[in-house]
């Protein structure tokens, strides 16, 4: 069990109720300290734990609840803040909330969204405020923050905050994150498993490092400027249209949608310039060999650096985020800041072996690769991951490898993990939310559930796991009119848990939920 260093409750820095909350409520919130909000609000001022780099927009609260901030120290060097939100009518049930990219900022639609259900929700800036890493730089003590510490914290100091509170502790704690949420997730699920008793992860960014070398590897072959690439815009349109022209049917739909990218091994010799009848962009032998890395694992002297990317009929996505502004960012800060701590480092500084360095690196275990998940397994702890099938940031060949990685260092077979560890694959969803398909699982504010129910709301299935033993042998996703969830749902899609993978035997283009199963 790792220690945790230094911990210390400096202060509450304010709290919140509303107008329409009991005078014991109120008294029992402004007892922990002083200030007052109003539920349903919109102007609310986020001054702790955010900067101008953190642009979510401020959420509505639907309940009445007692928000805390409160601020603690790590070690001498290092700080975190953090936003406990109580609300009046408790679930019981405690909620950490991942973060996002490089983290520094508080997920206040999160916090709104799981207080609703009565979850009291936490979250954290990590130990740095803002999107930047630049608060890694020569401190060693933040990165520690940052790799594990300030969930650890803010999971303890809220579990200690709700019992007095309340008066009594949680019954359960449950954890949910995407992306560099995942990868909380999963380290809370390797290190520390005795944190929570139920953890939804998406999209986790593990060994990501590689994904921050994959980039500058991606950026000086194929150059940063999106209308003047290599390996040209409308060459990867091409390159899409032709995958899904090969793939999209092998599932037995014909819906723009790839269910298992592992069986798509598109031939795109039919692109090579001179192909007769070809009318279209056209690939060169260096376009051909260009893009056929692009696909595959990335590995420099044994290391492996990156699984690459999949066939998913997404290409243009893949094309267009790798060279967008927040992924040159990264290219930039993870060199500047973390691996090379040279602030003055440029892309033309890149070599193979920095990103050899940046990968076998792995600060205070970064990389969050650990097999062995059998301390969440014995303390009856459930562990739902999920990934979008369409997704440009984080490729899902990383989870694949990673649930392949457990299964080989546990020594058990899917059948095996499922009884406590599901990994599901959600064809049409993108990087965490959003996407061509039934990509709303319920996972957060921004892919809100068609429903409560728990076959809709991977919240919901997540507390059925861990408190009835109700496994889920599918996760249901909706897809919303226009991808607005006002507008009704256009169609479900029931998505299956690897390596299952979901073919189609009903009529018409798929929006038959019931026409899909789950097949080997
Ligand atoms: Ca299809």
């Amino acid at each position: 069990m790792l220690p945790f260093l230094a911990l210390a409750l400096c202060s509450l820095v304010g709290t919140a109720f509303s107008s329409t909350s009991t005078p014991d409520f109120k008294s029992r919130c402004e007892a922990l300290s002083g200030g007052v909000d109003v539920r349903g609000y919109e102007n609310i001022s986020f001054s702790e734990g955010t900067n101008s780099t953190c642009t979510f927009p401020n959420p509505v609260t639907a309940v009445d609840l007692c928000r805390v901030g409160i601020r603690f120290s790590t070690s001498d060097s290092s700080e975190v803040y953090m936003e406990a939100w109580l609300p009046e009518k408790w679930n019981s049930r405690l909620l950490s909330i991942g973060t996002g990219g490089l983290a520094g900022c508080i997920f206040f639609p999160e916090l709104a969204y799981v207080t609703k259900y009565g979850f009291a929700g936490v979250s954290g800036n990590m130990g740095h405020n803002g999107t930047s890493g630049g608060a890694f730089l020569n401190q060693p003590e933040v990165f520690i923050d940052f790799a594990w510490r300030a969930l650890y914290g803010t999971t303890v100091i809220s579990k200690s905050i709700a019992k007095q509170f309340y008066g009594t502790a949680h019954k359960k704690s449950y954890f949910i994150g995407c992306s560099q949420g995942g990868r909380q997730g999963f380290k809370a699920a390797q290190s520390n498993p005795e944190l929570f008793d139920g953890i939804v992860v998406g999209a986790p960014g593990l060994r990501l490092a590689g994904l921050f070398q994959y980039i500058p590897r991606w950026l000086r072959t194929m150059g940063t400027d999106i209308n003047n690439l290599t390996v040209s815009i409308d060459k990867w349109a091409a390159i899409q249209n032709e995958t899904l022209r090969q793939c999209d049917h092998l599932d037995g739909a014909v819906d723009n949608i790839v269910e298992d990218s592992r069986s798509c091994k598109p031939d795109f010799t039919k692109l090579r310039c001179g192909t007769q009848g070809l009318s279209g962009p056209c690939l060169t032998p260096v376009d051909m060999s260009l893009v056929s890395q692009q696909f595959e694992s990335w590995t420099i002297n044994g290391t492996l650096i990156y699984t690459g990317m999949t066939h998913d009929g997404n290409e243009l996505a893949h094309a267009t985020t790798l060279t967008g502004p927040e992924f040159r960012s990264y290219a930039l800060e993870w060199p500047r800041f973390v691996s090379q701590q040279d602030p003055t480092w440029t892309l033309d500084q890149w070599t193979p072996a920095q990103a050899r360095f940046a990968v076998e690196q792995n600060l205070f275990n970064f990389n969050t690769l650990d097999g062995d998940l059998k301390a969440v397994r014995k303390r009856g702890a459930k562990i739902i991951h999920y990934h979008g099938q369409v997704d440009p940031a984080i490729d899902s060949t990383v989870s694949d490898a990673y649930y392949d990685h457990v299964s080989r260092t546990m020594r058990a077979s899917p059948q095996q993990l499922d009884d406590f560890y599901r990994y599901f694959r959600i064809s049409g969803l993108g990087h965490c939310n959003g996407g061509p398909g039934a990509s709303s699982i319920g996972q957060s504010a921004f892919s809100l559930p068609a429903s409560d129910d728990a076959k809709d709301n991977v919240l919901m299935q997540i507390v059925d796991w861990v408190e009835k033993g109700k496994a889920p042998d599918t996760l249901r996703g909706s897809k919303f009119v226009d991808g607005d969830v006002t507008k009704g749902v256009e169609y479900k899609r029931r998505h299956c848990r690897y390596p299952l993978k979901n073919v189609y035997t009903g009529e018409g283009d798929g929006k038959d939920e019931k026409g899909w199963k789950c097949v080997v």
